[in-house]
């Protein structure tokens, strides 16, 4: 007997036979996933006329009561009703709601397309009764839906229907994500889409072309079962730790930095090329500052290759997303500097587009930019500056946390004090029950103090700079270095030079060099002990 309480959504095939390769079915496509591991399948088929269709839904659903999986029939509740599937499922602009549950009745699954918080606020309203689950899309661009009338959220949108039906208390629904998902993000989408409050994540993806179009739909499942299940997303080459800093760390940095000499691709402003490529060069790494699309993959390769993405003054689009894909396929590092994110309208698109579009190691901003990353902020920005206000400790520590929890990565948030926070949360991920206890409070963070370095505000890219040794630093570690540990070492050595450059120097001119020869001595000594900039757990 079916029981719609119990139903596994962790692998939802929905149909098109409009992709399919030839030699294959509908029905044999259909029976390779569920074959190879689909939970639950939907009938979608928009060009077939009725006849056609109800004979397809006999088969198909005598098929998956083989495998004992549901069967749902997109809009069409006559024809569920009709051959007696397991469901339903609507969007947006077909029949209303209470009218499609009044015609299916209690027992039956009703799942509803939802890419809005408003969306989630109604069915809640509408109480446990109405909706089962929503399909959550679409999450990124996909040629399989003709005619879109949403646009690509990315999973820091799917992050927000997830919060958006925790604070509705609307505990019954389920979620599968959707819209071009495929095994180059399914990972990313599992391991980021955790509501804020770390309770709720996604009971699983819904797929149209990865298995529909796939030449080999068998093998094709097989991957995806493979990725649902696994718990670990290694998505770089290092240790992704707990905040674990040990008392040589800070040291054993340097020395594999020295030993390991890492190339750090620059895609940046044209204000920071030269500057960030002598400040590489003094920290005992290659430069490059390449922004040619055919050689990034090319470029990830070799060893030790990390990217450093600052979207200041940006290369075009394609080229940037190509080096992400370019980065992440080999696990190597990437680290994100989101200038003036939100100064513009323009910025915040493309800033957010860039984020969608891989998981980075580390983001890097100023207050302002991370407070708008973390919807925090109360003023827009002026320009790429950093807001000049008293600074509230309590909301940039709460703005860092967000943002590193959020984006599953290290978070450096610069300014008098420099917050640090490590969401990677050890790689870890599962389906339906959020993070395990790991929440934005618990996450690893710390603060460094080491005073207001004034005159680093008269010279250009100083905090463009940072990015550049916290990539290098990163880049520099052997395979499983400790990934927090590269990062704290990297602010901590930037700030001790800018201290010790502010010293030296006679005004800004004479403390653009003195930067880099303050940066050239302390890492050539590597005595951590003498820096002048320390840190506190918070
Ligand atoms: N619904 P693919 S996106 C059927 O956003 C459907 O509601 C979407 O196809 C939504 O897995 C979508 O091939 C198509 O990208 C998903
Ligand atoms: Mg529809």
């Amino acid at each position: 007997m079916f029981d719609k309480k119990s139903v596994d959504y962790s692998l939802y095939l929905v149909t098109d036979s409009g992709m399919l390769p030839t030699g294959t079915s509908l029905y044999s496509q259909v029976k390779a996933g569920l074959e190879n591991g689909v939970t639950l399948v939907q009938l979608r088929e928009k060009e077939t006329d009725t006849k056609t269709f109800v004979e397809e839904a006999l088969k198909i659903h005598e098929l998956c009561q083989q495998f004992n999986v549901p069967l749902i029939i997109n809009d069409r509740i006559d024809v569920a009703l009709a051959i007696n599937a397991e469901g339903v499922h609507v969007g947006q602009d077909d029949m209303p709601i209470p009218l499609v549950r009044k015609l299916l009745g209690p027992n039956k699954i009703l799942g509803w397309s939802v890419g809005k918080t408003s969306e989630v606020e109604r069915l809640a309203q509408w109480g446990p009764e109405m909706i089962d689950y929503i399909g959550i899309g679409m999450v990124f661009a996909t040629s399989t839906k003709k005619n879109p009338k949403k646009s690509p959220m990315g999973p820091q949108g799917v992050i927000g229907i997830l919060n958006a039906l925790e604070t509705s208390k609307a505990t019954w629904c389920r979620t599968v994500a959707i819209g071009g998902l495929h095994p180059v993000n399914i990972e990313r989408v599992l391991y980021q889409c955790v509501s804020t409050s770390g309770k709720r994540s996604l009971d699983g993806i819904s797929v149209v072309s990865d298995i529909m179009a796939a030449a080999d739909a068998a093998a094709a499942t097989v991957n995806l079962h493979t990725l649902l299940r696994k718990k670990t997303f290694q998505f770089v080459d290092l240790y992704l730790g707990n905040g674990e800093l040990k008392p040589e760390g800070l040291k054993n940095v340097i020395e594999q930095v020295k030993q390991n000499r890492p190339l750090v691709q620059h895609i940046t402003n044209k204000v920071h090329q030269n500057f960030g490529a002598n400040v590489t060069l003094a920290l005992g790494s290659s430069p490059i500052m390449s922004e040619i699309k055919s050689e990034v993959h090319d470029l990830a390769r070799i060893p030790h290759a990390t990217l450093l993405l600052n979207t200041g003054s940006v290369a075009p689009l394609d080229m940037v997303q190509e080096a992400i894909l370019a980065y992440n396929q080999v696990g190597r590092p990437i680290v994100f500097d989101p200038v003036g994110y939100s100064a513009t309208e323009t910025r915040h698109v493309l800033n957010d587009t860039l984020l969608s579009s891989g998981q980075f190691t580390c983001i890097k901003g100023n207050s302002s930019e991370i407070l708008s990353l973390a919807k925090l902020s109360v003023e827009k920005m002026k320009g790429v500056d950093a807001h000049t206000g008293t600074i509230d400790k309590k909301l940039l520590e709460r703005a860092t946390r967000l943002v590193a929890y959020q984006y599953k990565t290290v978070v450096v948030c610069t300014g008098e004090y420099d917050f640090i926070a490590d969401g990677t949360v050890s790689g870890q991920y599962a389906l339906s029950v959020g993070s395990r206890g790991k929440t934005v409070e618990t996450i690893p963070c710390l603060v460094i103090e080491n005073g207001p370095i004034e005159i680093m505000g008269h010279i250009t890219a100083s905090g463009c700079s940072l990015g550049s040794t916290i990539a290098c630093f990163i880049g520099g570690l052997n395979t499983n270095g400790n990934l927090f540990e590269a990062v704290v070492a990297a602010v901590l050595l930037y700030k001790s030079a800018g201290k010790l450059a502010a010293e030296r120097c006679q005004g800004s001119g004479s403390f653009y060099f003195q930067l880099v020869d303050a940066l050239y001595q302390l890492f050539r000594d590597n005595k951590p002990e003498t820096w002048t900039a320390n840190f506190q757990r918070l």
